[in-house]
């Protein structure tokens, strides 16, 4: 008799608890940021969460009448983590969005997790052209190597450097960012002397550089993920290089912002092209700089924290459209088309590649009040990824 009276009070208790959860739940909007925090790239899973952090504050954590909950989890930079920890946030937290994805092969493992469970995918950092097609979930506002490196492979042949040696990272990024530059090195006349691909994985620079030496092009292009650049530059500086009369050039991520003030004076005059400078003049970008700098110990934000506040736009703007509905479908139509000024400048979601429409930026280091930046000098407007495949 008692026995019986616990257990229906028992019972009681837990369908009142299971009620109270899904109303939780009906006024809970979940994104499930997938971000490397440790291991090779753990700077930009230190950048973008900064950044979301920030948006949230500076912009509540109430859209449309739904708490905005961030599950921030680690992937340690390892893929298939990555898409392990989707499904979870799929099935166990049920996420409205998912977002985030440091690397390419994160962004491709986690996929197929999107398509199927009908949630929106915000690519904040991985910038392989491919991803996009990857899913019809999946949204980027981050940037694409194809995008970036047309503009140094039109710069760099009009300035002087027509004899090119090419070093990029072994995977997606690397291998699109030294098709486009070639392919627009050639078309202005240049020549490549060599292309040099390097491990992913713990690279290890000093043979590839001994090589490009002796070969003794008028400069070297390099497309290194971000949070590689400083151990490069450091590298070329000390076998002489410069001193040699090698040009060092690239796309921004050999000269990103999270590292380029510790470079030292030897990254003085290095041109770059790529979408965000955390010098980039213009009053939004200011108050950004100001604001993450002030909510991070002075940190610099670098164009992976970019990517990752813009994402949060894109996501709060999309309940605030659908309503607070939700609904992955309703929430990705919401997604395409936005346009809106970003830190970086103006930028839009194209709705038919649901990829990003930016300015693309040259841009040469220089010391500005006492510090390193990516002084931006010439601007190529509203460019479209060049790798989509039809
Ligand atoms: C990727 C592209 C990663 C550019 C990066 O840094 C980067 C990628 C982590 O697509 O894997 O700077």
């Amino acid at each position: 008799m008692r026995k019986r009276q616990v257990l229906k009070a028992v019972a009681l208790v837990v369908t009142a608890l299971t009620a109270t959860q899904s109303i939780a739940d009906g006024n809970t909007f979940k994104i499930g940021l997938i971000l490397p925090m440790t291991g090779q790239q753990a700077s930009t899973g230190r950048q973008i969460e900064a950044a979301a952090k920030l948006y949230m504050a500076q912009n509540g954590d109430t859209v449309a009448g739904k708490k905005i909950h961030l599950i921030i989890k680690d992937d340690t930079t390892i893929p298939d983590v990555s898409k392990r920890l989707a499904q979870e946030l799929v099935v166990n937290d049920k996420v409205d969005v998912l977002a985030g994805f440091g690397i390419t092969p994160s962004a491709l493992a986690t996929a197929p997790i999107a398509t199927q469970s009908k949630t929106p995918m915000v690519v904040m950092a991985a910038a392989t052209s491919s991803i996009t097609q990857a899913s019809p979930y999946i949204v980027r506002t981050s940037f694409t190597l194809a995008q970036a490196a047309v503009a140094m492979g039109d710069w760099a042949p009009k300035n002087g450097m027509k004899k090119v040696v090419t070093l990029v990272s072994d995977y997606g990024p690397g291998i699109d960012a030294e098709k486009y530059f070639v392919e627009r090195l050639l078309f202005n006349g240049g020549q490549v002397a060599e292309s040099l691909r390097v491990p992913m994985r713990n690279p290890d620079f000093a043979p590839f550089l001994q090589k490009v030496r002796d070969l003794k092009p008028d400069a070297l292009f390099v497309f290194v993920p971000s949070g590689a650049g400083a151990a490069v530059m450091k590298q070329f500086l000390e076998r002489g290089m410069d001193k040699a009369g090698i040009k060092l050039i690239g796309t921004g991520d050999v000269t990103d912002d999270d590292q380029l003030n510790d470079m030292g004076d030897g990254a003085l005059h290095v041109v770059t092209s790529h979408h965000y400078s955390a010098s980039h003049p213009s009053a939004t970008n200011k108050k950004f700089v100001e604001a993450f700098q002030k909510a991070n110990k002075g940190m610099r934000p670098n164009f992976m924290a970019v990517g990752g506040y813009d994402g949060m736009r894109v996501i709060y703007e999309a309940l605030k459209a659908s309503k607070g509905q939700g609904g992955g479908d309703a929430l990705l139509a919401a997604m395409k088309g936005q346009i809106f000024e970003s830190p970086r400048g103006p930028m839009f979601i194209d709705s038919q590649t649901r990829d990003i429409v930016q300015n693309i930026y040259l841009r040469k280091v220089q010391r500005q009040d006492g510090q390193l930046y990516n002084v931006e000098f010439d601007v190529i407007k509203d460019v479209k990824d060049p790798g989509k495949t039809k």
